[in-house]
């Protein structure tokens, strides 16, 4: 069993580029002045109207959001996590935000920043996110307890009836699977590298932000990650090769301009 890294609360801009840079997954504290507090009430009336997504394992279920903040209120929400496409509520960290090649195309803009829901008790088994895309956690309200493994490792919990990663009954891995763990509380982040297996058991009703990423240094690895998964068969609709090239040339055209 290994611990994932935590970074000091101050820690400086070349230790969060290390950790960012190494692949492994890590966890860090936000300070008030980095990202102020959220009351979900205030959240509930900018999103008045709204319908959004929950998951209950691998199905995808709709709902209100009044009726999602009323339920998370009780603690009792019909699914382990709401993880829905938000604009314009949350401002993400800047060493989040920068860098992340998928807020540079239409086709992948919108997964850079969800709202995030659980209630106590929650567990969402493991799982890549979708196109192996790296992802980041944050939690204003909480707790949550996770375990990843290694990409190394993928093909050993792929079920091809189930058409993705299995999960371990009785939580039991293979002797030579080694896993990661952390607890997140309030103001952390969690940062998940790009083809992890995770899973996450919510330990306290939790409320915060999380998001899909791909960092110029991990373009590779989810490429790697989606081809593997078109070889078995399950993965998703979007030309990743395409998006990855549109951004790049973008992004060249940028820096080379007069
Ligand atoms: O918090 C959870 O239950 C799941 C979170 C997750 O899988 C993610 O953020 O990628
Ligand atoms: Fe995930």
């Amino acid at each position: 069993m290994r611990q994932v890294h935590r970074l000091p609360a101050h820690c400086s801009a070349s230790e969060l580029s290390a950790a960012l840079h190494s692949g492994e997954p890590f966890v860090i504290s936000l300070q008030q002045e980095d990202v102020p507090d959220q009351e979900l009430a205030a959240l509930k009336q900018r999103l008045a109207g709204k319908t959004v997504h929950g998951w209950q394992g691998d199905k995808s279920i709709e709902l209100s959001i009044d009726d999602v903040v009323d339920l998370w209120l009780e603690d009792r929400l019909p699914c382990n996590i709401v993880d829905s496409y938000v604009k314009g509520v949350f401002s993400v960290p800047d060493f989040l935000a920068e860098t992340n090649l998928l807020s540079k195309h239409p086709d992948t803009e919108e997964r850079t920043v969800s709202l995030y829901l659980s209630s106590s008790n929650a567990y969402t088994p493991f799982h890549v996110d979708a196109y192996g895309f790296a992802g980041w956690a944050f939690l204003f309200r909480g707790s949550k307890r996770w375990e990843f493994v290694h990409p190394q490792h993928y093909t050993e919990f792929h079920d091809a009836a189930l058409g993705g990663p299995r999960d371990t009954p009785g939580n039991e891995l293979p002797a030579e699977v080694e896993l990661w763990r952390t607890t997140a509380g309030e103001r952390d982040v969690v940062y998940i590298p790009p083809g992890w297996l995770h899973r996450v058991w919510t330990d306290q009703p939790s409320f915060g932000f999380g998001g899909a990423c791909a960092m110029p240094w991990e373009v590779e690895q989810v490429l790697q990650h989606w081809r593997q998964e078109k070889e078995l068969g399950i993965a998703l609709e979007k030309d990743l090769d395409e998006i990855f090239r549109t951004i790049s040339a973008v992004t060249i055209s940028k820096r080379t301009a007069p």
